[in-house]
């Protein structure tokens, strides 16, 4: 019924779209307001501990800068309530505001949004996120969510948006630490879902190791397979799943240091090679660098090289966001958010002036997909 006609405008592709279909940025804060105590900042209050967007930033995004993407985090524990436990249950005040988020950037300003439960694969205590909380799935731990309620949360947020052609799914944010064997079982729990639910928008799966493309087909964690070795066992009913990678040009690759000392090319060069041989497409979901010369000429070389090699369809930089304030999510005090009007922690003007001008909107394509159900072409 509803699945029918996005089916039909899924097969319809356009000869004038360009390889990078979509360009732009993260919105993020509908995850803020927790860290420090467990239990801080559960359900949180809107606009205060959290918000999602801010709609006069995102229309200067979308009229001025002509993007069209934008990930929106929100957190699993305020929108499956841990009284309620994760799955099909949500919080529908918080719902109603991620969706009335959602829809502005989609209904009302005709951009895509991609749907980020930022998370790290973890349910129960985001209060120490990236490192708190049970791991999904872990069958060793009595207090983890199950894959199956996982599932179950992905079926019932997929069914809500199943009539929106454009989102995209972002299964989860950064797993890490965990065995990537069950990233893989989360993952296809998650795809199963979606898709039993009706919902053919794209989906956009993580690997482990925060999802870093540099370690793509390295041990990470302890002693945790590569991501190369079982991300490519995905099956999708519709051959609409991207790979989800994030890569930031720091020393470490956290996107905490001012420098940018990690070119994304060669980084990049294995992952590029492992997603050509499996005939996969990747986003960028993540990635940054701060407010001087050498990270503008690294952000350039990234994106020139996401450009010009096929397997890449999309990126977004971390990070917008509306309750940042003069706080840098990335790369120095001297950087700031990428929120247009702000001020960096030094009074200056955030990034939106320095890093977005110089280095990000030279590469915004122009003919970026502005129509139809997302999808890897
Ligand atoms: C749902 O979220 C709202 C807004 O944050 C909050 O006031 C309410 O207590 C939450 N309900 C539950 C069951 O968590
Ligand atoms: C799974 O749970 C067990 C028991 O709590 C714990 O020892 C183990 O570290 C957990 N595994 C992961 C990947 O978190
Ligand atoms: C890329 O793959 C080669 C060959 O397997 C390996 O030697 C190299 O360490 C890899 N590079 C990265 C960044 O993982
Ligand atoms: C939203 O963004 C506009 C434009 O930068 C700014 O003037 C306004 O103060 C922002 N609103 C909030 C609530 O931050
Ligand atoms: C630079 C930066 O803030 N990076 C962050 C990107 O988002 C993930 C998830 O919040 C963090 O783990 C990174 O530190």
């Amino acid at each position: 019924m509803i699945l029918t006609p996005l089916l039909t405008l899924l097969s319809t592709t356009t000869a004038t779209l360009g390889k990078i279909l979509y360009a732009g940025v993260n919105e993020s804060g509908g995850e803020f307001g927790v860290f420090g105590v467990k239990g801080q900042g559960l359900p949180g209050r809107f606009g205060v501990d959290y918000a999602f967007i801010n709609k006069t930033t995102v229309d200067i995004f979308v009229d001025q800068e002509k993007i069209n993407f934008f990930r929106v985090t929100f957190l699993m524990e305020r929108m499956a309530p841990l009284a309620f436990g994760l799955g099909a249950r949500f919080n529908e005040t918080y719902f109603s505001e991620y969706e009335d988020a959602i829809n502005h950037i989609t209904l009302t300003k005709g951009a895509y949004a991609l749907i980020d439960p930022h998370n790290y694969m973890r349910y129960n205590d985001p209060s120490s996120q990236p490192f708190s909380g049970s791991v999904i799935g872990n069958t060793s731990d009595p207090t983890a969510a199950t894959t199956k309620q996982f599932g179950e949360f992905w079926g019932e947020l997929a069914r809500r948006f199943r009539t929106n052609p454009k989102v995209v799914f972002g299964i989860n944010n950064e797993p890490h630490d965990m065995p990537t064997q069950l990233i893989l079982q989360n993952n296809q729990a998650a795809i199963n879902a979606i898709r039993a639910a009706g919902a053919p928008q794209l989906i956009l799966a993580p690997g482990n190791g925060f999802t870093g493309g540099h370690a793509w087909t390295q041990v990470t964690g302890a002693n945790d397979a590569p991501s190369s070795e079982f991300l490519n066992k995905m099956v999708d009913p519709l051959r609409n799943t991207a790979i989800d990678v994030h890569e930031y040009l720091d020393i470490d690759f956290s996107g905490s240091h001012d420098e940018c000392t990690q070119p994304g090319p060669s980084n990049l060069a294995n992952l590029t090679t492992w997603l050509q041989q499996n005939h996969l497409k990747a986003v960028i979901s993540e990635f940054g660098g701060g407010n001087n010369q050498n990270c503008f000429q690294f952000i350039d070389d990234l994106l020139n090289y996401l450009a010009s090699n096929d397997v890449y369809i999309g990126w977004s930089i971390w990070a917008a966001g509306p309750i940042w304030g003069t706080a840098s999510p990335c790369c120095g005090e001297d950087t700031g958010s990428l929120e247009p009007g702000q001020f960096n922690d030094l009074g200056q003007p955030d990034a939106f002036t320095t890093v977005w001008a110089n280095a990000v909107r030279p590469n915004i394509p122009k003919n970026l997909k502005r129509s139809g159900v997302s999808s890897l072409s």
